[in-house]
């Protein structure tokens, strides 16, 4: 036996005392994820070295993608094999999710492409206690469960204790202590590390407080050190304005940064004008924008560097990364509250202000950008007017996007600083997005082109000779229907006996419920099509089983209300027998990193519906391009150029353009649309007719609201469902009329796959590495 199969044996010997044909599986995954630790030391990392400041990495399950870059996938399959074991056991461990959706993924992505190319990479976040809210239904309404996700043990961090820090708030002083996890490139031969820092009391027991009896004051100061890295925040896109969660973001880019001037010091001492040769810092939207003054006052107060030293240093070595146009989510806080956290940093954004002031007057700016150009205004900070001001390249994550934050969103920065802003198209990574997730496909794409796409995907290229080859279409369809199979027994067992049609068609919509992203509008759509077919005037449909995965914000009433009415919609349909052999809707529960990867390689139909101008990238649309399915969606975020890469032959756009949106927005009267067409009258009725019940809550009746008569804070219908409706509805028949064409459809689909290389992570931290980090 080799060395790898040795450890593992070793390892649950000595941990339990037992061999591996009488483990559980907590057991065998410790042992095993022990014995690749073991195999693993960090590479030594010299010249620049990034570091992605983010308060989220969604990082899914660790086991199976390491064992994957370290070559130990099949050997660990035929250890639990001959041991009595299916390779799948590891499928009820728990993901990491210490994220929310996109923003937390692609911090993932990045740290797995890094490491693949050799790049200096390290992560810096939370290790929170609890991740992501675990999600099931119950009658069909969202109920959100802890996701204790450190239960069965966390093997791949290592806890160092002597690298601890401390980091003061205005109220307390707690210890920040890092578990570091290899971050394993494919191949094996770089290691990076994700550091997350877990709070903890200053010292682990007062003995003095003890003694005098101050138990309960020692108890207490653990709870409220212990409370910072407790819980993920589950909201996306809406800042909570909330004290813990400023804490959070200073607690960790305080304990990073205080790790890094150690480093540095350690190597060039106090010649600090060196910084920025030595780490260029990545910041995942405005989270960890708060590094910005902390560093200032690092550098000022602990090292004696004058504002006029110290500011260039941290211009720098920051750089900022925006996700989201949407005003709501650009996060703003009350000087107050920050008062209340860190009182030690507001001087040095007051600094930053006044010179910020100093640069106006000098540069004869125009009068009308003035307000706009303040980091503090209204008695709050704007945390991405301090990114753009005190950091050297600002960054949207789709060339629509940063086109947008040029006009719309930043204006006045970008004319003071047109040069700092870049566009750095987002990306995924391969390996787990295809390598990983569908073994089928790629064996398929090695036999044709071999395995050189896994470490670079633009070979994928050479697919394009075989799109019409009748052979290989054929052969690709029998994939898709496997992945199928696959996806309706994992569906059965996971979602109550459930029993899925492998022979419909898949239509997948899997992303963080949002109003903007639409799965209304796709409820909507399939309501027509359901009261089409009992009409009698929809006869030639392709039987289809729409499928949704998302989880809500436990807070957001709206995103709650259209997770009840897609999952009464689907009671509905099952219900019917006149449509069981031509409709099924399922919304699945729990959707996280691995039930995506259950659900992508499955699909045909990939929607990404946001209205024009919205989603800032997306990148669940890249995954399913690259596993074959066609694209239905509007041109926003990177959609657009999916469709420049693919064809928008083979995708089906729709709706209005960010341009006609624009356009309308002044005249756009929704309720015009629902009185003059019957069938989107029928459809939005069903929320408020009786057709379908949300048990007495008033959801339905504000979803209907929210669409004909706005409220207070909105025009009605602030995402153009209803001026999008026949667009997308016809588009969607016609993808399911051209499904009946076999042959022309995967070749569609395959052309999706050969033209998926460009959006790969790869290309993109290559392109950080290159034009923001100097690495
Ligand atoms: C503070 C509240 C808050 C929470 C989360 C504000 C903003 C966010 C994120 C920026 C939301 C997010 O994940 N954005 C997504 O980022 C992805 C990666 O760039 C993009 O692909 C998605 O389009 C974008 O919605």
């Amino acid at each position: 036996m080799n060395q790898f199969e040795q450890q593992i044996d070793q390892y649950l010997d000595l941990d339990y005392g037992i061999t591996a044909r009488q483990a559980i599986v907590e057991q065998l995954y410790n042992a095993v994820s022990k014995a690749a630790m073991k195999s693993l030391s960090f590479s030594e990392q010299s010249g620049k070295k990034g570091c992605y400041f983010s308060a989220e990495f969604l990082l899914g399950r660790l086991i199976y993608s390491n064992l994957l870059n370290l070559g130990l996938l099949e050997r660990c399959r035929t250890y639990l094999n001959q041991n009595g074991f299916d390779a799948g056991v590891f499928e009820s461990i728990d993901d990491d999710a210490l994220g929310n959706g996109g923003l937390g993924r692609l911090a993932a992505c990045f740290l797995d492409s890094a490491a693949t190319h050799g790049i200096p990479l390290n992560g810096f976040g939370i290790r929170y206690k609890y991740g992501l809210f675990h999600q099931y239904f119950q009658d069909g309404f969202q109920k959100e469960t802890a996701d204790d996700w450190l239960k069965a043990g966390d093997p791949w961090g290592i806890r160092g204790e002597s690298e601890a820090v401390t980091v003061k708030f205005a109220d307390q002083t707690v210890r920040a202590i890092p578990y570091d996890m290899p971050v394993i490139g494919y191949g094996g031969n770089t290691v990076n590390r994700l550091r997350l820092w877990q709070a903890e009391p200053l010292s682990a027991f007062d003995f003095e407080q003890f003694n005098l009896q101050k138990y309960d004051e020692a108890v207490e100061e653990r709870i409220r050190a212990e409370e910072i890295t407790a819980v993920l925040y589950p909201n996306d896109d809406t800042p909570a304005g909330k004290q813990l969660r400023l804490k959070q973001q200073y607690f960790f880019t305080s304990a990073s940064l205080q790790s890094l001037v150690k480093e540095f010091l350690q190597k060039h001492g106090e010649s600090f004008s060196h910084f920025p040769k030595e780490f260029a810092i990545q910041l995942n939207d405005t989270h960890p924008v708060i590094a910005i003054p902390e560093l200032l006052r690092i550098l000022m107060e602990e090292h004696q560097l004058s504002f006029d030293e110290a500011f260039p240093i941290v211009r720098d070595t920051f750089a900022y990364t925006n996700h989201t146009i949407m005003a709501e989510a650009l996060e703003k806080w009350e000087v107050s509250l920050f008062l209340t956290v860190a009182p030690q940093v507001y001087p040095y954004v007051v600094l930053l202000q006044n010179a910020l002031n100093r640069e106006i007057k000098e540069r004869n700016i125009e009068q009308q950008d003035k307000a706009a150009l303040q980091i503090i205004s209204g008695g709050q900070i704007h945390m991405a007017r301090l990114a753009v001001y005190a950091s050297h390249a600002t960054n949207g994550v789709a060339k629509i996007h940063s086109e947008l934050l040029k006009s719309n969103v930043l204006p006045e920065w970008y004319r003071m600083y047109p040069e700092r802003f870049q566009n750095k198209t987002n990306g995924i990574t391969q390996r787990r997005w295809l390598a990983l997730c569908n073994q089928e496909l790629s064996g398929f794409i090695n036999e044709r082109i071999g395995n050189g796409w896994v470490t670079d995907l633009n070979q994928l290229k050479r697919l394009t000779a075989y799109l019409d080859d009748s052979a290989s279409l054929a052969q690709f369809r029998e994939i898709k229907r496997q992945k199928k199979i696959q996806l309706c027994n994992h569906v059965r067992i996971h979602e109550y006996g459930f029993e899925l049609n492998p022979d419909f068609i898949f239509d997948v919509q899997i992303k963080r419920l949002h109003e903007y992203k639409r799965q209304l509008l796709n409820a909507f759509s399939i309501l027509d099509i359901y009261f089409a077919i009992k009409d009698g005037t929809l006869t030639d449909f392709t039987p289809t089983a729409f499928l949704f995965g998302a989880k809500a914000a436990p807070g957001y009433r709206r995103a709650k209300g259209i997770i009840k009415f897609i999952n009464e919609i689907a009671r509905l349909i099952s219900a019917d027998p006149e449509v069981k052999d031509k409709l099924q809707v399922l919304f699945v529960q729990n959707y996280n990193v691995s039930y995506a990867e259950k659900l992508i390689p499955a699909a045909d139909v990939s929607e990404q519906i946001s209205t024009a101008g919205t989603e800032a990238s997306g990148t669940g649309n890249m995954k399913l391009m690259l596993n074959g399915a066609v694209t239905l969606g509007t041109l926003d975020g990177a959609n657009i150029e999916i469709v420049e890469q693919a064809g928008e032959e083979n995708n089906y756009i729709f709706g209005a353009t960010v341009d006609e949106i624009a356009q309308l927005s002044n005249t756009y009267h929704p309720k015009a649309l629902y009185e003059s067409n019957p069938r989107i009258r029928r459809v939005v009725d069903t929320l408020i007719d009786g057709t379908l019940d949300d048990g007495d809550t008033g959801l339905f009746r504000e979803l209907y609201d929210s669409l004909l008569k706005g409220v207070s804070w909105h025009k009605p219908d602030q995402y153009y469902l209803l001026q999008d409706f026949e667009s997308y509805c016809e588009a969607k028949l016609r993808a399911n009329r051209d499904y009946r064409n076999a042959e022309e459809f995967s070749h569609k689909c395959l052309a999706n796959t050969a033209r998926a290389g460009y959006f790969s992570s790869d290309r993109t931290v290559r392109e950080y590495a290159q034009e923001i980090w100097g690495i």
